[in-house]
């Protein structure tokens, strides 16, 4: 079950200057940033609230780390703004199989590694209306480690 926005990905032509309006403007602060070379991506995630099912919201900000990468070319093509949505879930194998079933396009065969070691897939977006959509379960939290949201 879909119980939350994980995240909206935003791209970006430089991450750094793109952080610090979101800083300036708003006061929000990085809450984590990795680089993730499978997906071609530098990313900054900016914690927005905690969600009712234990989790949280995100923006996330989007630099490619090569142009052919599909940030890169979405950027190439379109300039910089929202890329995909990311619905939060505590079973995305499951639910990409349910979705797979209703003949959407699930981009991948198994979800892969996201952001802060969670798994994610995507669904096309000629197959939702124009919205690239991602689907998220969050890594469980570490052992020992107070529980963040
Ligand atoms: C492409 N299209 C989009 C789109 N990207 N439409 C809406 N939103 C987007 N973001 C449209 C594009 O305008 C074309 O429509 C059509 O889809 C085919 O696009 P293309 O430019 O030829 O590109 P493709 O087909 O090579 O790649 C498109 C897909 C690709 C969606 C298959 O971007 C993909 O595999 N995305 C999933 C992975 C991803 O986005 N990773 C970056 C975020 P027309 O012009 O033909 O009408 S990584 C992330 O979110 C992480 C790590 C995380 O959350 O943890
Ligand atoms: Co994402």
């Amino acid at each position: 079950m879909l119980t939350r926005i994980d995240h909206i990905g935003i791209a970006c032509h430089d991450l750094d200057r793109t952080v610090e309006f979101y800083r300036a403007t708003y006061g929000f602060e990085v809450f984590h940033s990795e680089v993730n070379e499978e997906q071609g991506v530098r990313e900054a995630m900016i914690r927005i609230n905690g969600t009712s099912d234990g989790g949280a919201s995100y923006l996330q900000l989007l630099e490619p780390t090569r142009p052919d990468s599909a940030v890169g070319k979405w950027l190439a093509k379109n300039g910089e703004g929202v890329h995909h949505i990311a619905f939060g879930t505590e079973d995305v194998d499951g639910d990409a199989d349910d979705i797979r079933g209703k003949g959407v396009r699930v981009l991948y065969d198994e979800p892969r590694t996201g952001s802060m070691g969670s798994r994610i897939t995507f669904l096309h977006p000629k197959d939702c209306h124009g919205v690239l959509t991602e689907l998220v379960t969050a890594a469980p939290p570490a052992p020992g480690t107070p529980d963040e949201h």
